[in-house]
């Protein structure tokens, strides 16, 4: 593949429940891995200590009055933890880091999902990033019934995978339309077999080690 090494990359992976995050995160990290690409694993919210307890707090299926404006401020705390001791010094470090949802979730689960106004998130946003984005999201879309289907098998559901299959409806179109208003996001077809899905992944990690990525 070639991948040119100048600086650390920053992957986000996005998606409703069960649409293969967590499977790519690590197909990307081993494929990057066998090229000698230094990168970090971690995910959101979370990829701290103090990140991965606020998480605790937030997939709480006890915690069934929390406001909107409550989760959505601690996703942003658990972010603005975790991007400072963890993304940016691994960046800075040259190492690329793949995170398992970033700030496009928040809006959609907390904007398209909860209908908070995505204004106010767009302020938060560059309140606690600043201009810092990520390099390239890949948003891998399936219809929720599948992603419901794909993890059936798991125990008990937390705060968020208790939602109704409306609410994820408005969580995916949200993905969707994000992905419409910049390059760095592409949409990957997430019903294919995994197979096809990664080797369109693999094809667009390609695109941006050389470079030739929006
Ligand atoms: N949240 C998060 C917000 O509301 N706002 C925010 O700002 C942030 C950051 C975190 C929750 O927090 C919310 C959203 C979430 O509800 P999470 O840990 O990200 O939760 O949990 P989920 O999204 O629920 O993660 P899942 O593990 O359920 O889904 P994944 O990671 O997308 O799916 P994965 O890889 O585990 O795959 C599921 C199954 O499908 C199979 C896999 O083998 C696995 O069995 N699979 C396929 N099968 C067939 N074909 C394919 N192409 C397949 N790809 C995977």
């Amino acid at each position: 593949m070639g991948l040119i090494l100048q600086k650390g990359r920053f992957i986000t992976l996005e998606g409703a429940e069960g649409v293969g995050k967590s499977t790519n995160l690590n197909f990307i990290a081993e494929l990057l891995e066998s090229q000698d690409v230094p990168c970090v694993v971690t995910r959101e919210p979370g990829g701290t200590p103090l990140a991965e307890r606020i998480r605790t707090i937030l997939l709480d299926k006890a915690e069934s009055d929390m406001h909107a404006m409550t989760e959505l401020l601690l996703m942003f705390a658990a972010r603005k933890q975790h991007v400072e001791s963890l993304i940016r010094p691994a960046l800075a470090a040259g190492k690329w880091v793949i995170c398992d949802r970033f700030t496009d979730s928040t809006y959609a689960y907390q904007g398209y999902g909860r209908e908070l106004d995505l204004a106010t998130i767009e302020t938060l946003e560059n309140l606690c990033l600043g201009s810092f984005r990520p390099d390239l999201t890949l948003v891998l879309d399936l219809p929720v019934g599948r992603g419901r289907d794909r993890v059936a098998a798991r125990g008990e559901k937390d705060r968020f995978e208790s939602e109704s299959d409306k609410f994820f409806d408005k969580v995916r179109e949200g993905f969707l339309q994000l992905a419409t208003r910049h390059p760095r996001y592409r949409v990957v077809d997430a019903s294919q077999p995994l197979e096809t899905v990664q080797a369109a992944i693999a094809g667009i990690i390609a695109e941006l080690g050389s470079g030739s990525h929006g």
